[in-house]
């Protein structure tokens, strides 16, 4: 469990305006902020249950499609968003199609380390080759990031 993944659990029902916004969160500590959140009876340790609770909300994240299954997709989108974080818009702890396109952006920002607005198959190298291949539509060796977002869109939408 990472870094910006934190942001994504699933809160218990708080005051509405009582998230932690991007900026608090970078400046706050990941793992403390994580345990704090999944002890929910507030006696400073996890039991299983709490821990089990953890996973599955995790779990749940990682879902986007909600068929209570992962896809290999869907559990590659979590380890990228681990890394480099999610936009959730509307602060509800779960990860959106229409959210996709923001956190592919700044993935796909962060990847292209030589900024030619295209991902490389080395700046692109979390991605299995064939993978790579098949969102590639125009075989031009290159990832742009609409073939990357349609790429991921026509994986979790079966089509
Ligand atoms: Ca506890
Ligand atoms: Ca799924
Ligand atoms: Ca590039
Ligand atoms: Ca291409």
């Amino acid at each position: 469990m990472g870094s910006r993944l934190v942001r994504a659990l699933p809160r218990r029902r708080q005051k509405k305006n009582d998230f932690i916004d991007p900026d608090e969160l970078q400046a706050s500590n990941i793992a403390q902020d994580t345990f704090l959140r999944a002890d929910t009876d507030h006696d400073g340790r996890l039991s299983l249950t709490e821990f089990m609770e953890l996973r599955r909300a995790l779990f749940h994240l990682a879902d986007i499609d909600r068929d209570d299954h992962l896809l290999f997709v869907e559990y590659e989108l979590f380890i990228v968003m681990e890394q480099f974080g999610w936009n959730d818009r509307n602060h509800d702890g779960i990860i959106q199609l229409s959210e996709l396109r923001e956190t592919l952006m700044k993935a796909f920002e962060a990847l292209d380390t030589d900024h030619d607005g295209k991902l490389s198959p080395a700046e692109a190298a979390y991605m299995p080759a064939a993978e790579f291949k098949s969102f590639d539509k125009d075989r031009d060796g290159a990832l742009t990031f609409e073939e990357l977002n349609a790429g991921y869109r026509a994986t979790l939408m079966g089509n």
